[in-house]
């Protein structure tokens, strides 16, 4: 059977990892778009049609216009409830069970990598599921939510603090706000030690945590990116996959699992 093209990149990307140890997989909101939640440049659905992501997701726009942003977020949780991680959140897991360490990095808030069994994760931007007050930071359970999350999509008033009455806000990092230290660090270490870093499904555009695969250069690990459409980082990749997440990472683990296991060639 003639190989593909596709063929071709695993083995090229296989080719890349073969004696690799420490892995860090970078992934942005790509990754989770097969999965059926849209990128963050994707066009707005539904009310907030209208809006520009990086205009909503500022605390100058949650004191603005509370309602407006926490409908938004709520709208969003919610539908990371519903979805399902594709079979490229497998497949990390999978071709980590071979390797020294395999750290993800993930810019995205929706929790899929862990729902899908990965372990070891470091969330850049925090996470969806995650509610806090505005003013002092207290803690919020988001089961209080329920109720106000099966409201239809709009705007939605922020509950009030229990405990200092702040309004309620997500437990995500804003444009403008400072990403978890303690997160940066961590992924700044395990990109500083890795031997290779793969890049799924990111624009390359965030700052800080678009520094990353430039940091990982810097230190001579190899970078394979998997992405659709070129990116910042494509000219500087040791391997730049034009593919999606669900279509390379199965690809990949499926590369490297006949590598290690010959007699498996099909
Ligand atoms: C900071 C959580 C220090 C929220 C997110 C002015 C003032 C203040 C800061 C700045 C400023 N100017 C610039 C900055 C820095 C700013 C920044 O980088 N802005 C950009 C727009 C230029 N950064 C910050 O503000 C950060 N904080 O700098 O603090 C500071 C503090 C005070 C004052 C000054 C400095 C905080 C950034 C974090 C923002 N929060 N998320 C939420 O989710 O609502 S970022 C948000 O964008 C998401 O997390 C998303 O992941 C992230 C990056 O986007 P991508 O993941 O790359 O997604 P995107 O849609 O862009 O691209 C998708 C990619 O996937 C595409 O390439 C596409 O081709 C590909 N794809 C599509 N389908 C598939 C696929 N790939 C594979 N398979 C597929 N099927």
């Amino acid at each position: 059977m003639r190989a593909t093209h596709a063929d071709a990149d695993a083995a090229r990307a296989a080719n890349l990892l073969t004696g690799a140890r420490r892995l860090v997989v970078f992934t942005g909101a790509g990754m989770s778009q097969e999965s059926g939640v849209p990128t963050f440049r994707d066009a707005q659905t539904g009310l907030w049609a209208s809006f520009n992501p990086e205009e909503l997701a500022t605390p100058e726009a949650f004191r603005r216009h509370p309602a407006r942003v926490f409908g938004w977020y709520l709208w969003r949780a919610r539908l990371v409830r519903t979805v399902e991680p594709h079979a490229g959140y497998a497949a990390l897991v999978h071709l980590s069970a071979d390797l020294e360490s395999c750290v993800v990095v993930t810019q995205n808030v929706d929790g899929l990598h862990q729902r899908a069994g990965s372990s070891d994760v470091i969330e850049l931007h925090g996470r969806l599921d995650a509610f806090r007050c505005f003013d002092r930071g207290h803690p919020f359970d988001a089961s209080r939510l329920a109720t106000l999350g099966s409201l239809p999509e709009g705007d939605v008033d922020p509950p009030p603090c229990p405990t200092c009455g702040s309004p309620i806000r997500p437990g995500v990092v804003w444009f403008g706000e400072m990403l978890p230290a303690d997160a940066v660090a961590r992924a700044n270490d395990a990109v500083t030690q890795c031997d290779a870093l793969l890049v799924v499904g990111t624009s390359g555009l965030v700052y800080p945590a678009a520094e990353l695969p430039w940091l990982a250069l810097d230190r001579g690990a190899k970078l394979i990116e998997v992405n659709p459409t070129p990116t910042p980082f494509s000219s500087r990749a040791h391997v730049s996959w034009r593919a999606t997440a669900a279509t390379a990472l199965p690809a990949l683990a499926q590369a490297l699992e006949q590598r290690a296991n010959p007699q498996l060639q099909p």
